[in-house]
């Protein structure tokens, strides 16, 4: 059985949760108390930091990372496009993660000019969407699953209006079609 240490709160977590539903994969979760991390989680990771997965006792930290491990262990439903080319156009997205979590992460301290640098981070995903359905390409998968838990969480806890992001705000609408989407838009309701 695979054990995800996991935070609620945590979007890096949340893309975890995902995947695993996404590919109906069976896990155990141990939830970690980030205002008073138990000293063991540094053995499992050394930075201190959840998500991390382990089975038999072999362990994986890194949401981006173990996002690309499931897809190799758990091929089925493919979650990255079969055209190389697409594949790594959507990795590209993920490697630029840091570049739309730093004014995410500003706009929550409520610093100085956040606001708008976030909202040029939402217009770049919004212009991509316009051209095709998902962030991974024609079809819903690991970009979507590594941007949609802090667009949740900028909605619903930073109040960001996203109708100004019209395509960015149908691709929101088409994720409630995704049990596993779903459940994360609740589980950040009741935060
Ligand atoms: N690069 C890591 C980041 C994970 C991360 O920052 N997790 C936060 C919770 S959302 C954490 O464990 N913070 C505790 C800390 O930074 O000490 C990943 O992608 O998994």
């Amino acid at each position: 059985m695979l054990t995800l240490y996991d935070a609620a709160r945590c979007p890096y977590c949340a893309r975890v949760r995902i995947m695993l539903a996404e590919k109906h994969v069976e896990f155990e979760t141990t939830e970690i108390d980030l205002t008073d991390r138990p000293a063991w989680i540094y053995e499992k990771n050394s930075t201190g930091r959840v998500p991390v997965i382990e089975e038999d006792a072999w362990v994986l930290p890194e949401s981006s990372v173990i996002l690309e491990y499931l897809e190799e262990r758990y091929p089925e439903p493919p979650l990255l496009p079969a055209d190389p080319g697409d594949r790594a156009l959507a990795r590209v997205l993920i490697f630029r993660h840091d570049d739309f979590t730093r004014p995410y992460y500003a706009l929550r301290r409520e610093e100085d000019g956040a606001a708008e640098a976030f909202d040029r981070e939402l217009a770049k995903l919004d212009e991509q969407l316009a051209g095709r359905p998902w962030l991974t390409g024609a079809a819903f998968g690991l970009a979507d699953i590594a941007y949609v838990p802090w667009i949740l969480r900028a909605r619903d806890m930073l109040g960001v209006e996203l109708d100004r992001f019209p395509a960015l705000a149908d691709w929101l609408e088409r994720m409630r079609e995704r049990p596993s989407v779903v459940d994360e838009a609740e589980l950040v309701a009741a935060l």
